[in-house]
C-alpha cells in the first residue's frame, strides 16, 4: 500500500559494458599503444587516466567512443538486462534507463536508442531519459557506476546506488552509500527498501 517507486538505471557501466567495449577497440585500433588493464583502471575518466600513461594517449582514447558504432556495439553487462526485465515487471515499479550522451552527438545517442530497442524492446524505447545532468531527474533510486553525480541540483530526489565497476571497486567504503557488487548482488532489496 504504497506509491509507485521510481528506479533510474544508468546505461554505460551498469548496462552496456563501456570499458570492455573501449578496451577491445582501442587495442585494436592502437596496436603498438600501452593500455590500461581493467584491472589498473582508477577514475571514472577513461581519457584522463590514458593521458596521464602518455599525453598523446588522451585524444586517442577519446576516437574510440567517438567512432560510429561503438556504443552499438558494447556488450551487455551480466545480468543487467535481465534485471531491468524483472524490475519493470514488478508491481509498482517504474523503471527509466538514465543516461548522459556524449556531447560528440553524431553517433552516441542514436546508438543508444538502438541498443535499448535490440536488447530490451521497442517498447522499452518509453522509457529512456538523455541527460548530462541527473540532479535535475526525480526518482526514488538511481544504480549508477559514477562515484560522484552532480548537477544544478543540490539535493537530489534519488538514492545513489554505486554500481561496481572497474574503476570505482577500489574506492574507500562509505558507510552512507549503499554498494551494488554485481547483478547478481541483491537489488531487490534495495528496491523494496525504498518502498515506505
Ligand atoms: P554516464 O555513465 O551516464 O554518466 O555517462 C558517461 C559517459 O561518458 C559514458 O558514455 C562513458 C563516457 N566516458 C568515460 N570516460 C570518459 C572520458 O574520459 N571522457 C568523456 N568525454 N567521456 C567519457
Amino acid at each position: 500500500a504504497s506509491k509507485r517507486l521510481r528506479v533510474l538505471v544508468d546505461m554505460d557501466g551498469v548496462i552496456a559494458d563501456f570499458e570492455g567495449g573501449f578496451l577491445k577497440k582501442y587495442r585494436a585500433k592502437y596496436p603498438n599503444d600501452p593500455y590500461i588493464t581493467l584491472e589498473d583502471r582508477r577514475g571514472f575518466w577513461v581519457s584522463t587516466q590514458y593521458g596521464q600513461l602518455r599525453s598523446d594517449l588522451c585524444e586517442k582514447a577519446i576516437s574510440i567512443w567517438e567512432s560510429e558504432n561503438f556504443f552499438i556495439e558494447l556488450d551487455p553487462v551480466p545480468g543487467g538486462v535481465e534485471a531491468v526485465q524483472q524490475m519493470s515487471k514488478m508491481e509498482n515499479t517504474d523503471v527509466f534507463i538514465c543516461t548522459s550522451p556524449i556531447k560528440h552527438y553524431r553517433h552516441c545517442p542514436y546508438e543508444k536508442y538502438a541498443w535499448i530497442e535490440k536488447h530490451l524492446g521497442h517498447e522499452f524505447l518509453e522509457q529512456i531519459i538523455l541527460t548530462r545532468d541527473k540532479t535535475v531527474v526525480t526518482g526514488d533510486i538511481l544504480i549508477d557506476d559514477k562515484p560522484d553525480i552532480l548537477g544544478a541540483e543540490p539535493n537530489p530526489t534519488w538514492e545513489h546506488v554505486l554500481f561496481t565497476a572497474c574503476h570505482n571497486k577500489h574506492l574507500p567504503p562509505c558507510p552512507s552509500r549503499r554498494r551494488l557488487l554485481s547483478w547478481d548482488d541483491d537489488w531487490r532489496s534495495i528496491l523494496e527498501s525504498k518502498r515506505h
